[in-house]
């Protein structure tokens, strides 16, 4: 509970305004000066002395050049090659919720390709009345939906199951994106295609495909196929860009990444789970005994610090200080989230920046006052279940210690007094 933020307000503005008077007094400029900049801004600044650029025709704007940092990686020795492989969301750089197409994580497993909007096909075909071939232009005649979601790869996080492995909220949890997806529902599709032919709905498929060499072949639940399924072909309302599946790619709302088939191609209704290599060699989970849990399809709820974080350290003094980062669940909103500094032992509420929405990004943020001293950072998001995000000791007692899919234990970011921050783990 927040206890300590009403208590520790009063001090905050204390600050605020201790450096805003400055000038009242040497000790006070000082003090200011040590905290930041001079308060008063006097003289003409060098950008008011000339015209800046005037608008052009830019094919297509960038962000500015002092911004080139925040941008996704990849970490070389994680793939034998870049075809198969997957880059990472600078998510310690980034705030509020929405991931720019231009720095959203991309999995492939066999490079991404590039298609026309004009050799765009997709089939519908197998248990429906009227077997369909629809074109990109068939399909932007369907009634419209906009929706927010976030994709996460079944594989973030795993690479800390055995340890704490890699220094960066970005490497750690950066198989995420979240992004408003604009298409038409796959139930409108499905009924196009009429459904009478596959008799009972209750124990049928579709099994999706994509048109690159892997196809990602995925079977999915008719019952989640005709609930929120959409086929996306705008997100954050531009074009898809051709690595998230230009021209057209699935959303499966909560459901792992892996599903979210891009270059969208097929769908076949199937009376039963086609059992591809993406849903029984991979995207499975190990247990302690060895055996494999068969499915995962939901993400569970998960959080993770965004700043600081080993690659956005404290970059001032003690004081006031904003932690941040994000929550989501595959099982519907996120109702709370909670900060610990001391690894676990005491919680504090964060405030969200908006209410939690379903299967969508939340953003989380601690004000607080920063003592100067060491902490143990973590955070454990609450969803509208009553589900919370198990620590890592509890997710092993669980799963045992072989798995890599399906990570979503509480993070802990060692805070120095120096203001940087290291991936540790506690016990
Ligand atoms: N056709 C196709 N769809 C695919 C993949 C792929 O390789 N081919 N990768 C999947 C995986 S494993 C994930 S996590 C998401 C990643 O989507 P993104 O590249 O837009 O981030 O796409 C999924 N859809
Ligand atoms: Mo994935």
């Amino acid at each position: 509970m927040s206890d300590s933020s009403k208590s520790k307000s009063p001090s905050r503005r204390q600050f605020l305004s201790g450096a805003a008077a400055a000038g009242a007094g040497a000790v006070a400029a000082t003090a200011a000066r040590a905290a930041g900049p001079d308060p008063l801004i006097t003289e003409v600044q060098a950008w008011a002395t000339a015209t800046g650029d005037g608008v052009d025709a830019t094919p297509y704007g960038l962000p500015i050049r002092f911004e080139t940092d925040v941008r996704r990686r990849n970490v070389e020795w994680l793939t034998a090659d870049t075809i198969s492989s997957i880059n990472f969301t600078p998510i310690h750089a980034l705030d509020g919720t929405i991931t720019p197409q231009g720095c959203a994580f991309e999995r492939h497993h066999s490079g991404a390709i590039e298609m026309r909007k004009q050799d765009y096909r997709l089939m519908i075909n197998g248990l429906v009345d009227t077997p369909l071939v629809f074109t990109y232009e068939d399909l932007e005649r369907f009634p419209r939906e906009n929706h927010v979601y976030f994709c996460e790869c079944a594989a973030n996080t795993g690479m800390e199951w055995a340890g704490a492995q890699l220094n960066g909220a970005q490497f750690t949890h950066g198989m995420i994106h979240n992004m408003e997806y604009s298409g038409v529902s796959l139930r409108t599709l499905l009924q196009e295609a009429g459904l009478g032919a596959a008799g009972d709905l209750k124990d049928k498929w579709v099994y999706v495909e994509g048109a690159d060499a892997s196809s990602n072949g995925r079977s999915i639940p008719m019952e989640k196929a005709l609930d929120d399924v959409l086929v996306a072909f705008k997100a954050n309302g531009e074009a898809l860009r051709k690595e998230h599946g230009y021209p057209v790619r699935l959303c499966v709302p909560g459901w792992e990444g892996n599903m979210w088939v891009k270059w969208l191609r097929r769908i076949e209704v199937v009376d039963q789970p086609v059992q591809s290599r993406e849903e029984t060699s991979k995207y499975t989970d190990t247990l302690a005994d060895g055996t494999s849990r068969k499915w995962t399809w939901a993400m569970d709820a998960k959080s993770v610090v965004t700043s600081p974080s080993p690659q956005s350290p404290i970059k001032h003094g003690k004081g006031p200080l904003v932690i941040t980062g994000l929550a989501w669940s595959g099982r519907g909103a996120i109702k709370r989230v909670d900060v610990s500094k001391d690894g676990g032992k005491t919680w504090e509420t964060a405030r969200l920046g908006a209410p939690g929405a379903k299967m969508a990004l939340s953003r989380f943020y601690l004000d607080t006052e920063w003592d100067g001293e060491e902490m143990l950072l973590q955070s454990r998001a609450m969803d509208e279940t009553g589900y919370v995000q198990p620590t890592k000791t509890e997710l092993r007692d669980v799963r045992g210690e072989n798995s890599i899919y399906h990570n979503n234990c509480i993070q802990t970011w060692w805070v120095k007094p120096n203001g940087e921050a290291e991936n540790v783990e506690v016990s």
